[in-house]
């Protein structure tokens, strides 16, 4: 029952321990949801999870996901905060990032009360909110921030595309050197807007109006520009960011040209730019809108650069981008603007419950990378990236007990209708899947368990979160 005088409330017992660093055999004793030894054969717990055969890893972080934010007239996402945590530890997840987003007019705080409520007692998953700054003003870059990451807001997020959302670069410049100030990294949305939006008008003169003239209309060249520049201006203020959501090579070596300047930058990929392609955007009926995000998926090529950049650490975070809507409905994807033109198509696609499945199965268990570099690709860099480490994202003595325990034999195939988020279908239908989460410990209790939820919303806390690595 004791360990040096320590009772154990649960031991997860003869599984493999898998962590960013090491893979080792052993028991894991847990009390007050805090991980207090590892070692063989520790006494008995209260209560015992059988881990024989499993690799039990710290519980996924998916720092980029949007839940319940305001996406233009009559049109409502898909996953309110109950059904994307919950989506989310189906899928191995114990941490969610989602974003607070500032409408204009709108302050920092205020935005933030509306989101708390929205979570408060909600969540499946511990969350912790980045801050969406759509509207720079002087109270809000001198006032605002550094008060709030005084309180554990540590990153914010700016865009370069979406009228009505996107700063311009005077804009960034201002929000940078502000961030910097208050020791927050900043994630950038890389597109170049102008070039979009003159692309979008011509496509519309032509009459090409399907959901795959997103993606005509979104091109790598765009993205490219987009990230050079964000690159720039923060070489310009000395500001550390994350470079989010990328999709292709010529992005990527942009993002290797930086860090060879020496700028303390991080980059991200998602599963769509891994396993889908502009192709499927094609798909008739409409259906082309399922896969319609930004930036776009690209080309085989495009997949195979981000997963060499996984490999070899362009990238150190690999996170969902879950942005939700429904497909069948004209509050989603059939808005009746939406089939009139692509232009008004809500951006974004679901993905939290299946992001881990699908980088394990075809990354760890076809061989591309190894189960250490999956537990840093998505948990154990987000918690440094973001100010949650040693907290989160490891497994050690002192940290949450946050775990999921991975059957790596278990064959699946991905159906909507196992995924328990708000969407009426995933990108993902029919893909088979080698590997699965099917126990999940949330801070200590058993939270799924044997791919059945055997919790209750509101046991996921807010995170207060310290600075990210990037500030060294
Ligand atoms: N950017 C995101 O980060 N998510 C969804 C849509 C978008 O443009
Ligand atoms: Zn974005
Ligand atoms: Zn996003």
């Amino acid at each position: 029952m004791t360990v040096a005088g320590v009772a154990f409330d649960t031991v997860v017992r003869g599984g493999t321990v898998v962590t960013a660093a090491d893979t080792f055999a052993a028991d894991i004793g847990i009390r007050d949801g805090r991980i207090v030894a590892l070692g063989k054969d520790l006494a008995d717990g209260d209560s015992e999870v059988d881990a024989r055969g499993l690799l039990v890893m710290p519980g996924g972080i998916d720092s980029h996901v949007h839940i319940a934010q305001p996406s233009g007239e009559g049109i409502v996402m898909a996953d309110d905060f109950e059904s994307a945590t919950r989506s989310a530890l189906l899928g191995g997840n114990t941490t969610l990032m989602p974003f607070c987003l500032q409408e204009k007019g709108v302050g920092l705080r205020e935005a933030l009360n509306g989101y708390h409520a929205l979570a408060e007692g909600n969540c499946y998953t511990d969350v912790s909110f980045h801050l969406i700054v759509s509207d720079p003003t002087p109270t809000v870059l001198g006032q605002e921030m550094p008060a709030l990451a005084e309180e554990g807001y540590t990153s914010i997020k700016v865009f370069m595309t979406y009228e009505g959302l996107r700063l311009r670069d005077d804009e960034i410049l201002a929000t940078l050197d502000a961030a910097r100030r208050a020791k927050q990294v900043v994630l950038v949305h890389c597109e170049n807007e102008d070039a979009i939006r003159y692309l979008i008008g011509r496509r519309e003169a032509d009459g090409d109006i399907e959901p795959y003239h997103h993606a005509t209309s979104r091109p790598v060249a765009a993205e490219r520009e987009a990230t050079h520049r964000a690159l720039s201006l923060a070489e310009i203020v000395d500001t550390p960011v994350v470079i989010v959501h990328v999709s292709n090579r010529e992005a990527m070596e942009e993002i290797g040209r930086a860090r060879l300047r020496g700028q303390k930058i991080a980059g991200e990929t998602c599963p769509q730019y891994l396993v889908l392609t502009a192709e499927d955007l094609k798909a008739g009926d409409f259906e082309g809108a399922k896969y319609v995000c930004s930036p776009p998926p690209r080309d085989k090529a495009s997949q195979e650069a981000c997963w060499q950049g996984l490999e070899t650490g362009v990238f150190d975070l690999y996170s969902s981008d879950h942005c939700p809507f429904r497909f069948d409905d004209p509050a989603g994807k059939k808005s009746e603007k939406g089939q009139a033109s692509f232009r008004w198509i809500p951006n974004g696609i679901p993905g939290v419950g299946t992001r881990l499945p699908i980088l394990y199965s075809e990354g760890v268990a076809k061989g591309c990378i190894d189960v250490n570099r999956f537990v840093a690709l998505t948990a154990t860099n987000h918690a440094k990236l973001y100010g949650l480490y040693p907290r989160k994202g490891t497994i050690a003595i002192g940290s949450d007990a946050d775990l999921a325990l991975w059957d790596p034999a278990s064959v699946r195939t991905i159906r909507n209708e196992d995924l328990a988020h708000g969407a009426d279908y995933t990108p993902y239908e029919g893909m088979g899947i080698t590997g699965w989460p099917i126990t999940v410990l949330l801070r200590g209790e058993l939270a799924v368990e044997n791919g059945r939820l055997v919790t209750g919303k509101g046991k996921g806390t807010y995170l207060g979160r310290g600075r990210s690595a990037l500030f060294g």
